[in-house]
């Protein structure tokens, strides 16, 4: 008997263009609607400028501004008017700064349930929550998508959370995804879609499943989806856009492929300690510690009601004086609502500092803790030094803990305050701000744009195709979980410097080797590896993460496990991810070593293991990959973008 289908299969199916439903097998998907940001939407711009893209394909592209907000020079108000210009050209929304963040716009003003959204960045995911298909990708695929191709990646096994039962006070939707991260820690979620069902949904917002959806980067996952339900409708109403609600819920009888339940009713105050997002324990066991700053805001906590209960809080009274108490609006349009409800004069009595509408902090712009000091955020990821301070404590918690604990000036369980837990409620009709997006231009118009290209902005770097011998040197031998974080890091100094490849260069691997850019710099020609552990490549979509590399000779990437964002990256811009075939291997290479690998070309082509000779220590490893047959001609293309300009030149 055929088993009833599942929201995340009923997307799937409805967008699928070609492969096999099967985990594992490669498929390729229909994309109705893309989302950039600023700090990885210039280079997708740049990339449709390569293509010689006229207009958009897509049913819909929108672009924010909302990581580079800090102008310490000319470098990111030129980025926002070099996106301002593309999107005039392309045919595409533009949402400038100080509107807010990309992920929570998306979905308030133009996400819809049963669409498929690809966004070059990783938490686009969090558009799950009104039962879109939404996926985060480096930017080449969101540039392709734009141009109307299909997104490929492997079918995900779907992963059924049944919630039932209900948060208790004190308790929000940001400790249940922490919930899952405690369970499974950041790389659980890999090669899985993880829907969310059963009747503990009927009580989460569509914002507050957007921070459930949100975190899923966090866990690995493809993606996250919740069905389209009453909660869907409700905020799609609120933003006057009920007519785009379409019903999206699993049959009667859905199965999933692993099973997974949490009782929310036994959910408690969660916390994320440095530097993982999974090193979660609960509150009571760290509370005490003494706190140096506590922020709200981020597209992992960007609802209303996050903001509101943060000031229902800290109403009539006063903060810690030792505390810096950021918080950082998600969106003009919350701003309003939050001004007009009296939030915003009860944050700033207590002490609140306000910030624009935006990312901020969030990637290290701005808002960096002092040394060693503890900083408590409501963000998605803390990984080491990503706050812009090198030695920082950022630990991850719900808007709660963060009021609770910047009026006692330690980490607190709001449970001990002894307050009443306030109510704070997403407005059913708030007010709505759309008069700063700007629409696309008309075609013959955008035809006209020239795009403003001030001197930061460079154009890409050719990439050669891939050789069929490498002797090279390992540079590099890493760990497990490098986050792109790590191997190209954000922050106010570095962000300023994505439209820039060879600039940029220069902060690879900083956070891990400062000494890696001059050493790689020499391999320029030559080339060289890297080798790490387990989930290599975890957290953001910056594809300049494989480019700023590969521009300085990196050629492949021997690892146990990658992190998939960062794996389709690499081979996009021709580097090779190769994986051991024995995981204990990993132990026997040495940085420093020069290692072969012969005939590689027809080696990757074959589905068998290839043998790397490590002539330092004199032994052969098997190493093997698992590229689908396409990926293999990119890779041997040099990239995506030679193997579409030949694709393209072969078409004419
Ligand atoms: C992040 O949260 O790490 C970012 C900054 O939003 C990135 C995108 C980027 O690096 O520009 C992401 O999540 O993909």
């Amino acid at each position: 008997m055929e088993r009833g289908r599942n929201v995340a299969t009923k997307l799937i199916e409805s967008h699928l263009v070609a492969g096999l439903l099967e985990p594992g097998h490669e498929i390729a998907l229909q994309i109705d609607q893309t989302l950039t940001q600023d700090a990885t939407g210039t280079l997708v711009m740049l990339e449709l400028e390569a293509m010689g893209l006229e207009r958009v394909r897509t049913e819909l592209s929108a672009q924010y501004v909302d990581h580079n907000l800090l102008q310490e020079d000319f470098k990111n108000a030129d980025d926002h008017l070099f996106l301002r210009s593309a999107c005039r050209r392309f045919g595409v929304w533009y949402s400038p700064a100080g509107n807010g963040v990309s992920h929570p716009l998306h979905q308030e003003r133009f996400g819809k349930p049963g669409k498929s959204l690809l966004g070059s960045d990783s938490h686009t995911c969090a558009a799950g929550a009104i039962g879109m298909l939404a996926i985060g990708a480096g930017g080449l695929e969101v540039a392709l998508a734009m141009a109307g191709e299909p997104f490929h990646v492997r079918m995900p096994a779907i992963w059924g959370v049944r919630l039932v039962g209900e948060l208790p006070d004190w308790v929000s939707a940001k400790d249940v995804i922490l919930e899952m991260l405690r369970r499974h820690g950041v790389s659980g979620g890999l090669g899985r879609i993880i829907e969310y069902y059963g009747p503990g949904l009927r009580t989460l917002t569509a914002m507050d499943r957007h921070v459930i959806a949100n975190m899923g980067a966090e866990l690995g996952a493809t993606a996250t989806v919740f069905p389209s339900d009453e909660q869907v409708r409700r905020s799609l109403r609120a933003q006057d856009r009920e007519a785009d609600f379409v019903e999206l819920v699993a049959d009667d009888g859905a199965d999933y492929d692993v099973h997974e339940t949490i009782d929310l009713s036994t959910v408690e105050p969660l916390i994320a300690l440095p530097s993982s997002p999974s090193n979660v324990v609960p509150v009571r066991e760290v509370a005490g510690r003494e706190i140096y700053q506590a922020y709200v805001g981020s597209s992992a906590n960007p609802g209303y009601r996050d903001f509101a209960i943060a000031a229902e809080i800290v109403k009539g009274r006063r903060i810690h004086d030792r505390v810096s108490f950021d918080v950082n609006p998600t969106s003009r349009q919350i701003l309003e609502n939050l001004i007009a409800d009296g939030h915003v004069a009860a944050l700033l009595h207590a002490g609140a500092r306000l910030h624009q509408a935006g990312c901020n902090g969030c990637i290290g712009m701005g808002q960096a803790p002092a040394t060693d000091r503890i900083s408590l955020r409501t963000v998605p990821r803390n990984f080491a030094g990503r706050s812009g301070t090198r030695e920082d404590q950022v630990y991850l918690v719900s808007p709660e803990t963060a009021a609770a604990s910047a009026l006692t000036g330690t980490i607190t369980d709001g449970r001990t305050l002894g307050i009443p837990y306030p109510r704070a409620r997403e407005p059913e009709q708030p007010r709505v701000d759309v008069d700063m997006f700007v629409a696309p231009l008309p075609i013959e118009q955008a035809r006209k744009v020239r795009l403003e290209k001030g001197p930061n902005i460079q154009t890409l770097p050719v990439l050669e195709p891939f050789a069929d011998t490498l002797d090279v040197p390992v540079l590099l031998r890493l760990g497990d979980d490098v986050s792109t974080d790590d191997i190209l890091p954000a922050g106010a100094r570095v962000l300023p410097l994505r439209s820039n490849i060879e600039q940029i260069s220069r902060f690879a691997f900083e956070p891990i080797d400062p000494t890696y850019p001059a050493r790689a710099r020499q391999t320029r020609d030559t080339g060289h590896v890297i080798v790490a552990g387990r989930n290599y490549g975890q957290g953001s979509s910056r594809e300049h993460a494989a480019l700023a590399p590969r521009y300085l000779g990196l050629r492949a990437v021997l690892a146990i496990r990658f992190a998939r964002i960062h794996r389709d990256n690499l081979i996009n811009f021709g580097v090779l991810p190769l994986t051991f075939e024995n995981p204990d291997d990993y132990e026997r290479i040495v940085q420093g070593d020069f290692i072969s690998l012969d005939g590689l070309h027809a080696a990757i082509r074959a589905p068998r293991p290839i043998e790397l000779e490590d002539y330092t220590r004199g032994i052969t490893i098997r190493v093997g990959h698992d590229l689908s047959p396409r990926q293999v001609e990119i890779l041997l293309a040099g990239g995506l973008i030679p193997f579409m300009r030949r694709r393209l030149v072969s078409a004419a």
